[in-house]
């Protein structure tokens, strides 16, 4: 069967191979917190230092770090795909942009960060987004009104994520669902593919390892992604997927 109509949704996995940890790995981010205790507002509230510091950080480590071949293989693919291609990413990291900066992506292409993105910070009265590379103060002057400060431009739990409208549209309307590097932990991501299920999409997971939700996935292909992601996107030009639910 050609997909003409297909949803690709990435998570931290495809970015480890680039240097950027992952969540709930051992060597996770928040330097032993777990991540659902410091990533809210409340935390935020509560310490504005230590949370922009610690995005200081990881907004530096952005020039340190490069697309890697998961995320160039998307990039390529994209260039040459003929129908519609969305690709959804919780990745607060530019490096889909880079990769696709690389190519030119067919005019079915569209980018979505849905928890944000790292170099963009938001005024928290008027909630505009600017581009932002500098480090940003515990209390850093709003451009946009006096009443307001910036701080990261990023989802933290229990906000609302980015663009779901036009996610449930292509949600509601694709042929292949794929999962890249995520653990299924975080909604509504994980939800994609019952979502994507009921629109009657063929569903497969590319990760490490079984994810939370790998039993919902029609497929699954478990190995690293830089060698499972072009192999796997390489066999939807000639239909020949690499065989399912088996390890690269
Ligand atoms: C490799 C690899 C390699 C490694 N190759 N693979 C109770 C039940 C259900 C839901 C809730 C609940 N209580 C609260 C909620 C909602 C909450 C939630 O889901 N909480 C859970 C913890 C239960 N969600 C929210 O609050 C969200 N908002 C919301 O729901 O609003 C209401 C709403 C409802 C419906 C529609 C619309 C709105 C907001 C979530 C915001 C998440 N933000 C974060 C932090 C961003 C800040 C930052 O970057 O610092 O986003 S959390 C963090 O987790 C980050 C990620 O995008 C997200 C997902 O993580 P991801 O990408 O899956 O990473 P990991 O580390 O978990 O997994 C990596 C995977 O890669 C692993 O499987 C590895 O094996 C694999 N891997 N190396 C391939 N080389």
């Amino acid at each position: 069967m050609r997909h003409r109509d297909i949803v690709i949704l990435t998570g931290a996995g495809i970015s480890a191979e680039s240097g950027v940890p992952t969540f709930r790995s051992d060597d996770g981010l928040w330097l032993g917190h777990r991540v659902e205790e410091v990533a809210t507002p409340e935390a935020f509230a509560r310490d504005p230092a230590k949370v922009q510091d610690f995005y200081n950080q990881r907004r530096r480590q952005m020039a340190e770090v490069q697309p890697n071949a998961a995320h160039r293989a998307i990039a390529d693919f994209a260039a040459r795909f003929g129908g519609r291609l969305t690709l959804v990413t919780q990745n607060v990291d530019d490096l889909h942009d880079r990769a696709h900066a690389e190519t030119t992506p067919a005019p079915g292409f569209e980018l979505i960060h849905m928890h944000g993105e790292l170099l963009k910070a938001e005024c928290t009265a008027t909630d505009r987004v600017l581009d932002w590379t500098e480090d940003l103060d515990a209390y850093h002057d709003s451009p946009f009104s006096p009443d307001g400060w910036l701080r990261p431009h990023i989802v933290w739990f229990g906000e609302f994520p980015l663009h779901m409208d036009r996610i449930e549209r292509a949600l509601s309307s694709c042929d292949l669902f794929v999962s890249i590097g995520t653990s299924g932990e975080v909604y509504p991501a994980a939800g994609f593919v019952r979502r994507a299920h009921m629109a009657g999409a063929r569903t497969v997971e590319l990760n490490l390892e079984p994810s939370l939700g790998a039993s919902l996935f029609d497929a699954c292909i478990h190995g690293p992604a830089t060698e499972i992601v072009p192999a796997f996107l390489n066999s939807l030009d000639t239909n020949a997927w690499p065989n399912a639910d088996s390890r690269a």
